[in-house]
């Protein structure tokens, strides 16, 4: 597909159009504080950490992850493509947002959120009556990033304005921004195949005011998503994504096979392909999973992470962070969050992991100072991305030991670790500064269909 060259979003960022599911990037705020490591002190086999730090604690502008938080989705509309020409209905909108999982086709933004954090984020909020943008719909396409900040200012000192409006029920984490906001314009997605018009989350560029808060993050996505897939009844696949980014997380996918190794993590996650539940990284980034921490020999049970709080996070040495090169285990099943959007949207939101079993990650989440890269330029908090850097962000070790996620861009079942199968059981698996991994990692299927991890410190 072609796309004409938006000028702001040349510079700032590039979307990927591909299937269905596949949908847009993100570009992250610069850094405010250095998460060096601490001394290393001594810890026993295994235990949960406290007091670490997750991503809203040194991100500045992000959507809180816990909590009761209230969002405001602000409709606008152009001129050119005015309210009365949208087929969308602002209740659906609503509905698409905040409603309970059997009011839409697969999940609401709220529902998703509810249960992929176990009940700890809640997202209420409110659809506004529609905005009309001060200039026609072209304006802003062609005037670059300035020009949609100026949008933004306009709209957002009209809803402060708004009788309604009380700042402190937009707040709710006292950081002094908006918990979130999300533009969602009337123009048809892909209008003359402008890649402003898709969806995308960035960080606004001002230190204006509106009633006492600041705009930090931002989510502007077209309300033509709500009905994207064809068969769908109101579909929250793109907003859910982006909320992902408002949350802070950045993409999982790879934005270009030519640079950086390929393949992402093989099609299988929300920061993704828009792909069922988020990853035990993105769960253990929001705080939403304390994860065990293994620095020794021990034996430990988990189960499918889309219900049960598990994660096993193994290093040669922790340094309490998470922030930090490590390995991840948790147990992959293909239920609630995981399954029902398939029959939903069909086969493009199709995870290629169909049965039961046990993922390793190797991620390497240690802070960068923001990552550049050319045409795929966006801020990160992280020294890694899975697009362009030598070694990823977040990488799906393969059982059965191919690379087809790097050659065939796609995860398969035998990618998941089975009863009986050992990781790096000759103990020649190696981190990324070429050191050698300390454990071997033997799983046992139990009799309730949960899982033993054995890991044995070489
Ligand atoms: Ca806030
Ligand atoms: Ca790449
Ligand atoms: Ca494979």
């Amino acid at each position: 597909m072609n796309i004409k060259k938006f000028n702001f979003i040349y510079l700032l960022l590039t979307i990927i159009l591909i299937g269905s599911c596949e949908l847009t990037s993100s570009f992250t705020s610069s850094i405010d504080s250095n998460e060096s490591s601490s001394s290393i002190a001594s810890y026993p086999a295994y235990f949960k950490p406290e007091g670490y730090k997750i991503l809203s604690d040194i991100y500045k502008g992000v959507m809180p992850s816990a909590g009761d938080v209230n969002v405001l989705v602000i409709p606008i509309d152009f001129y050119d493509y005015p309210r009365e020409n949208v087929t969308v209905s602002l209740m659906d909108l609503h509905l698409t947002f905040f409603g309970k999982d059997d009011e839409v086709e697969w999940e609401s933004v709220s529902s998703y959120y509810y249960k992929s954090s176990y009940g700890k984020l809640n997202i209420s909020g409110q659809v506004t009556p529609w905005y009309r943008a001060s200039n026609l719909s072209t304006n802003y396409q062609d005037g670059g990033i300035n020009s949609l900040y100026k949008l933004f200012d306009e709209i957002m000192k009209e809803v402060s304005n708004e009788d309604w409006f009380i700042p402190s029920n937009y707040d709710s984490d006292n950081d002094g921004y908006f918990d979130g906001v999300y533009f969602i314009y009337s123009t048809p997605i892909m209008t003359n195949m402008s890649n402003l018009w898709w969806a995308f989350t960035g960080e606004f560029k001002s230190s204006n005011y509106y009633n006492g808060l600041k705009l930090g993050k931002y989510v502007f996505a077209g309300i033509d998503f709500v009905s994207y897939n064809q068969d769908a009844k109101l579909d929250s696949t793109v907003y859910i994504h982006e909320t992902g980014h408002l949350l802070g997380l950045d993409d999982y996918y790879d934005y270009n096979d030519d640079i950086g190794p390929r393949g992402g993590i093989g099609k299988t996650d929300m920061m993704e392909n828009n792909i069922g539940d988020h990853s035990s990284l993105s769960k253990i980034l929001l705080g939403w999973v304390t994860p065990t921490v293994v620095t020794n020999s021990a034996s430990i049970t988990i189960d499918s992470l889309v219900n049960h709080e598990d994660v096993i996070l193994v290093t040669n040495a922790y340094h309490d962070s998470v922030f930090d090169e490590y390995l991840l285990i948790d147990v992959y099943d293909p239920i609630d969050l995981n399954t029902k959007q398939y029959d939903a949207y069909g086969y493009n939101c199709k995870s290629t992991l169909t049965k039961k079993g046990v993922r390793i990650y190797h991620i390497d989440t240690k802070l960068g100072s923001g990552s550049i890269y050319g045409l795929y330029y966006y801020y990160t908090l992280f020294a890694k991305n899975n697009t362009s850097t030598s070694t990823k962000l977040i990488k799906l070790i393969e059982a059965d030991g191919g690379n087809e996620i790097e050659t065939q861009l796609v995860a398969s079942n035998s990618d998941l670790f089975m009863d009986n199968d050992v990781f790096n059981e000759n103990g020649k698996y190696r981190l990324y500064n070429l050191e050698l991994f300390k454990f071997s990692i033997e799983i046992k299927e139990n009799k309730d269909g949960s899982y033993q991890v054995n890991l044995n410190y070489l």
